[in-house]
């Protein structure tokens, strides 16, 4: 292998796919011998307990009485100029392009150049974000000074492609899940908590914004229960959660379902599942049904954006176009009742997260670029670093 690198981390620390897979990332990366510098405004919420090659970095931002905003992307971007400055990194990995790639490409400036930069595009930051006039233009801006930009979907580069009109190459890395983490878990005790013997396990895990269509959840589950007796676990929060609250006492749900609220051993709890609803309205890639996928949990869902890439339609579980709760009804009931059919969709979920999507093949991607930018053979010896 060619020499570690020092390489410098910002994705959002507390929420989201793109913080979750950046800070695997990062944790993988340091096992294999990188050192990882974790620039962001709080400790990510996956980093967990001490480990060798990571360090954490703080953005303090400046709150003098003149600002109506305190400046966080200035002092990001400085920050990052500051922890590459002292720690002689040799490149910063940014996750989501607003404010990240744009603080990188400032902090690049500071330094004269003297660094590489490598985005990661999540999707709402160009799906969503990309659409305002007041940030289009900055997220063209940071992507055509990137050394090198990667998106987790074939549909996110396309949009980014339409969106942007941006020609230079955007490279495709899915993400990942860790094996050692999400696997079929042992879950009999705490599934007994949830649902009878008899009854089928629906579950649907997000933070509750209008995107995610959790109201479809609901009405997929309604259907699902009037033919085959079940029970819906609802795990996340967000503000969606109280609409749906009502929606599903008014629908005379209420001891069908039940709000697990926020958990943090995500693999726990989806193992207890028999199926995931992902109903969403735009989807870059879907972290949550790659998860239950090695968790050997296949997803019925939307076909919306980078979804079709992932769940494998009529393999690993079944997908109809954005709304149409009856197919997906439908085809969570045919799941449901043919036991050969669920067998071979399990299987097919475990086969399909250890390959297409194994943390050890995606990690050594990543690298494969970060020493392409550098301009370091990824099988040259060992050397030095000043
Ligand atoms: O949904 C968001 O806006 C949050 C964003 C994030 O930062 O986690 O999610 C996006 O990135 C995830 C990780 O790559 C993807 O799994 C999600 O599909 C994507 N969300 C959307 O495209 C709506």
């Amino acid at each position: 292998m060619a020499r570690p690198l020092r390489i410098g981390i910002t994705c959002y620390p507390t929420l989201g796919g793109s913080g979750v897979v950046a800070t695997e990332l990062g944790k993988l990366l340091a096992e294999k011998g990188h050192e990882i510098h974790f620039i962001t405004h709080s400790v990510p919420f996956r980093l967990g307990k001490f480990q060798r090659n990571i360090y954490y970095h703080e953005v303090e931002v400046n709150n003098y009485y003149v600002f109506r905003y305190p400046p966080y992307d200035l002092s990001l971007a400085s920050k990052m100029a500051q922890v590459a400055r002292m720690q002689k990194l040799d490149l910063l990995h940014v996750h989501y392009a607003v404010p990240h790639a744009i603080c990188a490409y400032l902090a690049k400036q500071m330094l004269g150049g003297a660094i590489k930069t490598v985005t990661t595009l999540h999707g709402t930051d160009i799906t969503v974000l990309a659409q305002d006039a007041s940030l289009r233009d900055l997220i063209r801006l940071a992507i055509h000074q990137s050394d090198a930009v990667t998106a987790v979907s074939r549909d996110l580069i396309r949009e980014t492609r339409e969106r942007l009109d941006i020609e230079t190459p955007i490279e495709l890395t899915y993400n990942f899940v860790d094996r050692r983490v999400y696997y079929p878990r042992e879950c009999a005790a705490l599934r007994a908590e949830y649902a009878s013997p008899g009854e089928k396990v629906l579950m649907h895990i997000s933070n509750f914004r209008p995107v995610k269509r959790v109201g479809d959840v609901i009405d997929i589950f309604a259907r699902v229960n009037a033919k085959i007796p079940s029970r819906l676990l609802l795990v996340g929060e967000g503000p969606e959660l109280s609409k749906v609250q009502w929606q599903v006492e008014s629908t005379g749900l209420s001891d069908r379902v039940t709000f697990l609220g926020k958990q943090d051993d995500v693999a726990q709890v989806i193992s207890v599942a028999d199926l995931l609803l992902l109903p969403s309205e735009k989807e870059s890639f879907g972290l949550v049904a790659l998860e239950a996928m090695a968790c050997g949990v296949p997803t019925v869902g939307s076909s919306a954006g980078g979804i079709p890439e992932l769940v494998a339609h009529g393999t690993t579980g079944f997908l109809a176009p954005v709304g149409d709760t009856e197919a997906m009804a439908g085809y969570a009931i045919r799941l449901l009742e043919d036991g050969e059919l669920y067998a071979r969709f399990r299987a097919a979920c475990l086969e399909r997260a250890r390959t297409v999507f194994d943390s050890d093949r995606i990690t050594a991607e990543y690298e494969r670029i970060y020493y392409r930018v550098l301009g370091i053979e990824a099988g040259a010896p060992v050397a030095e670093r000043g």
